[in-house]
């Protein structure tokens, strides 16, 4: 598929990008509308998405890049493209509606495809191989002849910094884009820093709070703890697991008729022990605490009004008594 001609002929681009988009997202929407910039310089190019995360408003804020960012684009328009994402899902109630026409739409994505996706457009560039759609976006100026700016050569670093985790998932051609991204002016100690971002002051006492309040219950080789705390359970879990706990289980208490709790386990701890925080441990406990519970393997938590203490106690207990019937089946 050629990009360019789509790209020439459009007056009017669409440039979308996912619910609460990422940096990655923001910065592959940015690139997209320099490119249709060089290619249509009488042209107009809309970004739009349904909500825009934190750090992505706070990268563009430290590179000064004023670009608008609409929920609601006004107007017609010749071409659409979907930037990191292949779903009308993912784009949200407000912006799903635009993608009508697969005749006049573009996908560029690295995510899985969808069954959808096919069906949305007929001018798909998607390869789940790369570690970012920012990533792509450096082959398609490198394809396209165009030069990258600076600005433009930042936000990509960026966004390739966020999805790989700073580079964590990330191979040859990974480290080739960003190497074209630095030659053209990113600046590494930046993007890194523009993605930086301290947790509010609440959440860190919140969590302090539950480690000072740990209780640690030794099952075997495996820590699980167990802590108590008004909100910010499921952050004050991730900070215990990161501390060192194998299982973290976190009894909240926003208001006095309110309990919620909240579990992480380490996916080592899952591997080993089968045992799933969602259905062995959470599930069970949504009774409990009279709610509901429920969640996945290694996230999981449960809402209700009472027995946050007994709660705990019997979270614990579930784990000691799978881990104990799998070490019987383990040497019978
Ligand atoms: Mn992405």
């Amino acid at each position: 598929m050629k990009l360019s001609p789509l790209l020439e002929k459009a007056k009017n681009v669409l440039i979308l990008g996912h619910q609460n988009a990422d940096p990655d997202a923001v910065s592959s929407m940015y690139a997209l509308s320099r490119i249709h910039r060089h290619l249509n310089p009488g042209g107009e190019s809309t970004l739009a998405c349904d909500d825009m995360s934190k750090i992505s408003a706070q990268v563009l804020q430290h590179f000064d890049c004023c670009v608008e960012i609409t929920d609601a684009p006004q107007g017609e328009f010749d071409l659409i493209v979907l930037l990191d994402t292949n779903s009308r899902l993912q784009l949200g109630d407000a912006i799903a509606p635009y993608v009508t026409d697969p005749s006049r739409t573009v996908i560029i994505d690295h995510h899985e495809p969808n069954p959808e996706t096919k069906e949305i457009s007929e001018f798909i560039i998607l390869d789940s191989e790369k570690s970012s759609t920012c990533e792509m976006m450096v082959d398609i100026f490198h394809d396209l002849d165009i030069p990258i700016d600076s600005q433009t050569a930042n936000l990509l670093l960026t966004g390739m910094i966020f999805d790989t985790r700073r580079f964590f998932y990330a191979n040859r051609a990974t480290l080739e884009a960003a190497v074209v991204l630095i030659d053209n002016g990113a600046n590494y100690d930046e993007c890194v820093k523009s993605l930086i971002s301290r947790i509010e002051r609440s959440e860190r006492i919140a969590r302090l709070k539950a480690a000072g309040r740990l209780k640690i219950h030794n099952i075997g080789k495996w820590v699980v703890v167990t802590s108590k705390i008004g909100a910010y359970e499921a952050s004050s879990c991730r900070a215990l697991i990161d501390v060192g706990a194998d299982v973290a289980i976190v009894g909240g208490r926003p208001s006095r008729d309110v309990v919620r709790l909240s579990s992480r386990s380490t996916r080592e701890f899952s591997r080993e022990t089968g045992i799933n925080l969602g259905k062995d441990v959470m599930e069970p406990l949504g009774e409990t605490i009279g709610g509901t519970g429920g969640g996945h393997m290694n996230a999981a938590g449960a809402n209700g009004n009472r027995n946050r203490g007994k709660a705990l106690k019997q979270a614990v207990e579930l784990i000691r008594q799978s881990i104990a019937i799998r070490r019987k089946e383990d040497s019978s």
